[in-house]
């Protein structure tokens, strides 16, 4: 995959959680011009700017046209692009990026990713542990507690031999362009669905796991979820998987 030049890029960071401040460093890292960005207004701004100097830090109530002077919204998972500063950032064209997609980008060993709406942080756990246990340099995180993008390796260290991450449906909606070499949606039951409207949406975003997986890739889906049989329309109009089929 072609690298991002992010140099000089206008940067907006949606949220300054965990993952916010990992989306922070990566762009710093590379160059942009980040501002950070928080509906929590008792933050404390004076410790992130000096944390973070010549970062734009906003606390507090978020304008609806906040995000339009940028060029890339990096996206926390716990918002949903429901909320109308993003919604307004979306209708304008503006790429809305979380954590995984700029993994996605960079990551250059296999992926195992898992998702699921109950047992995903045991399985991801337990896979993780059966890779290092069969001699593996094993990268294990995402939904489970450390941002992805903090697994990838600093320059010039080594990357992993494998990377196992725990997927919320939530950093899937945020993620175009992962292909994971096997990937599994355990079950699927109603959930979240305030963040993603209803649970089409929600069934949409889980199934988004596959969507750049292809020949070769390897889908590990239950026998007893209906939602799990056959892919979403949506999802076959916009996928790889339509065309190249991998093994269910
Ligand atoms: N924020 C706003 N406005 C909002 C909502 C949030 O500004 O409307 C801000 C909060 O004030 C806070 C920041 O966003 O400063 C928090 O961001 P976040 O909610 O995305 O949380 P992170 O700290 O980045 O943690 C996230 C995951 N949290 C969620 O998806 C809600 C963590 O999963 C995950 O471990 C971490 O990234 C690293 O990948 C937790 C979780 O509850 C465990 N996940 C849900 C679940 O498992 O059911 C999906």
């Amino acid at each position: 995959m072609k690298k991002i030049d992010w140099r000089e890029r206008r940067v907006a960071i949606a949220g300054a959680g965990k993952t916010g401040e990992s989306l922070l460093r990566f762009a710093l890292a590379r160059g942009a011009q980040c501002s950070l960005w928080d509906t929590r207004a008792t933050l404390d701004a004076q410790a992130w700017r000096e944390r973070y100097p010549g970062v734009h830090i906003h606390f507090g109530d978020w304008p609806e046209d906040a995000f339009l002077p940028y060029e890339r919204v990096l996206c926390s998972p716990g918002l949903s692009p429901m909320t109308p500063a993003l919604a307004a950032a979306r209708r304008a064209g503006i790429p809305l990026w979380g954590d995984i997609e700029l993994f996605a980008q960079c990551a250059e060993a296999p992926v195992i990713a898992i998702t699921g709406s109950n047992g995903k942080s045991t399985v991801t756990t337990l896979v993780g542990e059966m890779a290092q246990a069969a001699g593996l340099q094993v990268a294990v995180g995402g939904n489970l507690g450390t941002p992805a993008l903090d697994l990838l390796a600093e320059e010039g260290d080594p990357e992993p031999e494998l990377y196992v991450l725990e997927l919320s449906s939530f950093q899937l909606e945020y993620c175009e362009s992962l292909r994971p070499r096997a990937a599994t949606i355990l079950n699927i039951s109603p959930d979240h669905l305030d963040w993603h409207g209803d649970f089409a949406s929600y069934v949409a975003a889980k199934w988004r796991i596959a969507r750049c997986m292809g020949a070769g890739d390897t889908l590990v889906l239950p026998s007893q979820d209906a939602e799990l049989q056959t892919p979403p329309p949506t999802f076959l109009r916009s996928s790889h998987y339509a065309a190249s089929a991998p093994v269910p």
